[in-house]
């Protein structure tokens, strides 16, 4: 995190049930949680959503009948950036837990999945993007042990109420080539540091340092429509394609 503003990318991830607490969202509008990422080009990758169990959300009014479930700062930074129907203001229709959103089916932009579920993160920062963060295992360290950690631990899914079938099925999808890597390089780096856990905290900052930017200046698309691209070439492309799409939202703070 640098002094400079951060340009994310929010990938909007539509709720295609709304269980529990979030059946009083029903009949007001479609229902997205809002994904923070870097990294637009990898939602090819996508197998599931995190959120932090014991982190505060809320549902906020968007327009076109769209409601965002994202942090409350995020909402009112969103607020601040022509996103919301009222500037400065953002209406919230909802407060809830993370755990309020665990096992939440969603259809996600330009994944070859049907349906991916949320699944709880419990190195997630409230204090920075929306809170939710859209998972790519294939290329995210963080992501590819949180995911191993949750197959591997039935105490773990127990403990956050994780149904077998939300994970289990869920296999590494890969999208992008980097030379010295494969096409599963979050695994390979994993592995090679044989990291353990998603609290091995400095070896995932090792592992992140390893494969980031090698994975933006060298790494190929092997899926989609810009397939046989480099990533540098295709990122800001894919990027625009997807706010076009109204699947996305430019979000900075
Ligand atoms: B990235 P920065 Cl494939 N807490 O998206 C923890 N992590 C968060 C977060 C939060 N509140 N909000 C966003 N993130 C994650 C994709 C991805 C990401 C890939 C590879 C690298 C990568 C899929 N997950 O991040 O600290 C999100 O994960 C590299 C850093 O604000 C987001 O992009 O710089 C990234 O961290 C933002 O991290």
């Amino acid at each position: 995190e640098g002094v400079g503003p951060q340009d994310y990318t929010l990938i909007k991830l539509q709720a295609l049930e709304l269980p529990g607490k979030l059946a009083a969202l029903q009949g007001k509008g479609t229902v997205y949680l809002m994904a923070a990422t870097l990294r637009p080009e990898t939602m090819y990758g996508q197998t599931n959503c995190w959120a932090l169990p014991e982190g505060d959300y809320g549902a906020y009014q968007g327009r076109n009948n769209e409601i965002y479930i994202m942090a409350a700062r995020s909402a009112r930074n969103l607020s601040y950036q022509d996103k919301l129907p009222v500037e400065g203001r953002a209406e919230e229709l909802l407060q809830m837990k993370g755990q309020d959103l665990i096992g939440v089916p969603l259809k996600v932009p330009n994944s070859q999945l049907e349906r991916v579920y949320v699944l709880p993160l419990l190195t997630i920062s409230m204090g920075k993007g929306t809170g939710i963060v859209t998972s790519v295992p294939s290329d995210a360290p963080d992501d590819y042990i949180a995911l191993l950690d949750l197959k591997r631990k039935d105490k773990l899914r127990e403990k956050f109420g994780v149904k077998d079938e939300w994970v289990l099925p869920f296999e590494v999808i890969p999208i992008i080539n980097i030379p010295g890597f494969g096409d599963r390089a979050a695994e390979k780096v994993c592995t090679d540091l044989k990291i353990q856990s998603q609290n091995d905290r400095e070896k995932l900052e090792e592992a992140k340092r390893q494969v980031y930017l090698k994975g933006f200046t060298e790494g190929v698309l092997t899926v989609g429509p810009h397939a046989g691209k480099k990533v540098s070439e295709v990122k800001a492309v894919i990027r625009q394609e997807m706010l076009q799409a109204g699947q996305a939202m430019p979000y900075s703070e």
